[in-house]
């Protein structure tokens, strides 16, 4: 057995001292751990990680909306929890009971998935664009609006991408990857523009933070003084630019900026460098999804060519890392759990336009195509091969495993379906945060997502002795 050990409880189960412990291995919990886990009541509403690598235990501490801040508290605590190795190489030199041909298959198969996944995005941001264009040509609402849902339009695609994350591939390279520029969030509205009870705010009113609006300057601006939410860039930078600030006047609606924000008619102050904003962001959107569809495509020399080039149990590695990850944290942590705790939209993914409940189905579905080994193209295309997904590889090389996870993303898009039924009866996801029968629906789906990379894990490292990390 693979010596992995995934552990999370956020702090209210903490206190309540409802520990959800998911330990799949048989090794026995030090009383001593317990212990130490209680001393972390200090750090309120935070998210608490354990995990067990290479024998050793490891602490994290995640501070709500601080992703990149993980704070190492073996520097804090004495973790000297030296616990003895459980064989971890036990599996070591066993025969995979799967052909290295089919490996590579498999891994062929996901790269086919990727690049058509990225190319629709690529298209549709490119529609997105032009209703941009058309919109500060002729102003109009009917313009406004169409270039709304072009903007839900591109994030269909984009949803699905999620999956490919994770594993440092081309979309998160900790160098060129170009993610904190196409979906940085949490935003902080004001960075970009008036808000309710300040109509100077952001750098669409501030010629002092940028004299001229070019992509050069809302480039640099991005993630500004260091500050996370200094979202200058990306789809929620356009989300807000389309929608505005979403005040739930009425519990059904979305934000409600005018079209006239954008001309000299309106009310609010430079019209002009506004639009300029939105041309700018919106142009820049294609433009990293370009680069992310050179990187998978067949023209060679780029990181498809790599991929395929590495030992396929590598790759393979790469591919269950994105799914598990997003599958564990950044879903049903990051997206779902982190809102429900707050009660707030200012945790919701797509806030402006209220279209988180597509984000959440889209992410899903992007685990489902993995795990099938297809994806159903803009145009209802099919590309990739059903029997070359990782259901396939771990109904051969794990079938228990294989159908425990199959049953678990059965119950989460259970809990999606509902989610979105109740969108449907008027009820966005920023509403069922704070509605007791759709909260439940929602932790319903947390623990299936949380299961079903639980189970991968263990899959991984019982068919293919693979060790598959799932930290953010
Ligand atoms: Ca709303
Ligand atoms: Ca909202």
């Amino acid at each position: 057995m693979g010596a992995f050990f995934f552990f999370i409880a956020s702090f209210n189960q903490l206190i309540n001292k409802k520990i959800d412990i998911f330990i799949k291995n048989s090794q026995k919990l030090d009383s001593a751990l317990i212990e130490i886990v209680f001393q972390f009541q200090l750090y309120k509403k935070d998210h608490l990680y354990l995990n067990k690598q290479k024998g050793k235990w490891i602490m994290k501490i995640k501070a709500l909306r601080l992703k990149k801040s993980l704070l190492f508290l073996s520097s804090l605590l004495p973790l000297a929890l030296s616990f003895s190795s459980c064989g971890s190489s036990e599996n070591q030199g066993t025969e995979l009971n799967i052909s290295q041909t089919q490996l590579e298959a498999v891994v062929q198969n996901y790269a086919d998935l990727v690049l058509a996944n990225y190319q629709d995005s690529y298209d549709e941001a490119l529609n997105l664009e032009e209703s941009v264009n058309l919109l500060l040509e002729f102003q109009n609402e009917e313009n406004f609006n169409q270039t709304k849902t072009a903007w839900l339009a591109a994030r269909e695609p984009y949803g699905q991408s999620e999956v490919y994350r994770f594993y440092n591939g081309p979309i998160d390279d900790p160098d060129t990857g170009p993610e904190s520029l196409l979906n940085a969030w949490p935003l902080d509205e004001a960075y970009i523009d008036y808000v309710e009870g300040d109509a100077n705010a952001g750098i669409i009113n501030s010629l002092e933070t940028a004299p001229i609006i070019d992509a050069a300057t809302l480039i640099s601006l991005n993630e500004g003084q260091g500050v996370e939410s200094n979202v200058s860039v990306g789809y929620h930078a356009v989300e807000f630019l389309l929608w505005g600030q979403d005040l739930n006047t009425s519990p059904g609606e979305a934000g409600q900026r005018s079209y006239l924000d954008y001309f000299s008619e309106g009310a609010a102050p430079n019209p002009d460098r506004r639009k300029a904003y939105l041309n700018v962001a919106t142009d820049l959107i294609p433009s990293q999804l370009e680069m992310l569809v050179h990187a998978w495509d067949e023209e060679g020399n780029n990181y498809r060519e790599e991929f395929l080039a590495q030992d396929s149990l590598s790759a393979i590695q790469n591919i269950l890392i994105g799914m598990g990850t997003l599958a564990v944290g950044e879903l049903p942590s990051e997206r779902i759990e982190v809102a429900l705790l707050t009660g707030s939209q200012e945790d919701e993914h797509s806030c402006f336009s209220d279209n988180t409940h597509r984000d959440i189905t889209l992410n899903l579905q992007g685990i489902l195509n993995v795990w099938q080994g297809t994806y159903t193209r803009i145009d209802g295309s099919i590309v990739g091969d059903g029997n070359l997904g990782m259901k396939s590889l771990f109904d051969q090389v794990a079938p228990e495993k294989s159908q425990a996870m199959q049953d678990q993303l059965e119950a989460a898009l259970l809990a999606v379906d509902q989610m979105n039924l109740a969108v449907e009866e008027g009820r966005p996801f920023d509403q069922q945060i704070i509605n007791e029968s759709d909260r439940a629906n929602l932790q319903n789906l947390i623990t299936a997502l949380q299961n079903f990379g639980g189970e991968l894990v263990l899959a991984a490292s019982e068919g293919l002795d693979l060790n598959i990390t799932t930290d953010l």
